[in-house]
């Protein structure tokens, strides 16, 4: 049921595994000296969203589930950066799978957890990593290349001509590459990007650079963001500051506990939350809802899924067995004040299989077993 993943990156000690924890308030082992092994972490978030907390406010359901965020915290093996070409296969298998990348970039200071460049450098380590992650494309596009120049010996006109349209665009790709353009930004068609659909390119990822900084730089937090904004966020790019070991501390107090410390070292409840939105939206998916007594819901749904399909994130049965979907947006009900009042209105919907679910549509489906 839940396919989309967020991989954890960033070079030895940059804080991946103590942000990974804060992110899903997991205890894996983090450690300042020890290597980490190459077995990933893997974890859930919740996506605070305040539609859901208003649902769930105006339904009093039992229970109350928000949409979630898969994150995989994998470490690359020490001593592989610095030197190109250095991720390992197994890291990069994993990387692979992944919908979108969180770099971990160290801001922070501690001559306790030695870095391994010894100087604390964030922008040299996040040109360190994107030439990792072009390097890693540049294998794979001339990999592909070779296979398309030994085929033009033996292939039809047919293929000869879909290689060869490939074959352009593989060395329009290779030369944007070259001049540090991920393919994150380049303006493919719908074409191009099914023509490469299956190389799992890192650089096509959409891309969140997180900076962990130290306990000490929390009242540069806002300059440090706004700089790290204007050099690194894009169409499919973000940035954002976070202290990760502060976040994680936090995590393991209670919620008034952290609250009062919040108040106290001046940073605003949402960062955590925040940096889990900001990774949710790189997905590029949307959220529908589903409320009733028993339980208000959130479901992660692409962008152009039809009701029918919507339902079937639900339950397969409702899928084959849709009949009709109710639907109001989550403006339209808290403009109304409650759902009586918007069902006179006419503002709730009756919709067919094929209607396009928005994002904030709340549904309710309707079918036979
Ligand atoms: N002072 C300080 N220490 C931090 C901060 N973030 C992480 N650390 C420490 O740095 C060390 C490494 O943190 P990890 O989260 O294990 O780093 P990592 O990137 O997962 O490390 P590897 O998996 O070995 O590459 C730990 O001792 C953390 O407590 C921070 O914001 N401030
Ligand atoms: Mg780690």
């Amino acid at each position: 049921m839940f396919g989309m993943e967020i991989g954890i990156i960033g070079i030895p000690k940059s804080g991946k595994t103590t942000i990974f924890n804060a992110l899903t308030k997991g205890n894996a082992e983090t450690a300042a000296y020890a290597p980490s092994g190459l077995q990933p972490n893997i974890g859930v978030a919740k996506v605070e969203d305040g539609r859901v907390r208003t649902l769930s406010e105006m339904y009093k359901p039992e229970k109350t589930t928000p949409a979630e965020v898969k994150y995989i915290d994998i470490a690359v093996a020490p001593g592989d950066t610095g030197k190109k070409g250095s991720f390992s296969g197994q890291f990069l298998t994993y990387l692979g799978r992944v919908d979108a990348i969180i770099h971990v970039v160290r801001a922070f200071d501690d001559e306790n957890v030695p870095h391994p460049e010894i100087k604390i450098d964030p922008e040299r380590d996040i040109n360190t990593i994107n030439l990792e992650l072009a390097f890693s494309d540049l294998v794979t596009i001339e990999r592909r290349l070779k296979r398309i120049e030994e085929s033009f010996k033996s292939a039809n006109q047919q293929e000869r001509e879909k290689n060869a349209k490939e074959q352009a665009l593989l060395l329009k790709i290779k030369e944007e590459l070259e001049n540090e353009h991920p393919i994150r930004e380049l303006q493919l068609t719908d074409e191009e990007k099914q023509l490469i659909r299956n190389y799992s390119f890192l650089t096509i990822k959409p891309l969140l650079i997180l900076l962990n900084i130290g306990e000490n730089q929390l009242k540069q937090a806002d300059t440090l963001e706004k700089d790290l904004l204007a050099r690194h966020s894009g169409q499919y790019s973000n940035a954002a500051v976070l202290c990760g070991k502060l976040e994680m501390e936090l995590t393991q107090l209670n919620n008034e506990e952290a609250a009062e410390f919040r108040k106290d070292l001046n940073i605003t409840e949402a960062a955590l939350d925040r940096v889990i939105r900001l990774s949710y939206a790189l997905l590029g998916q949307i959220s529908f809802f589903t409320s009733g007594e028993d339980e208000v819901k959130a479901w992660t749904i692409s962008n152009n899924t039809t009701a029918s399909k919507a339902a079937g994130k639900i339950h397969s049965d409702i899928e084959r067995g849709f009949i009709r979907a109710e639907v109001i947006s989550f403006q339209d009900l808290i403009d109304s004040g409650n759902m009586t009042v918007a069902k006179k209105k006419g503002l709730l919907r009756l919709e067919g299989k094929d209607y396009i679910v928005k994002d904030g549509d709340i549904i309710n489906f309707l079918f036979n077993v």
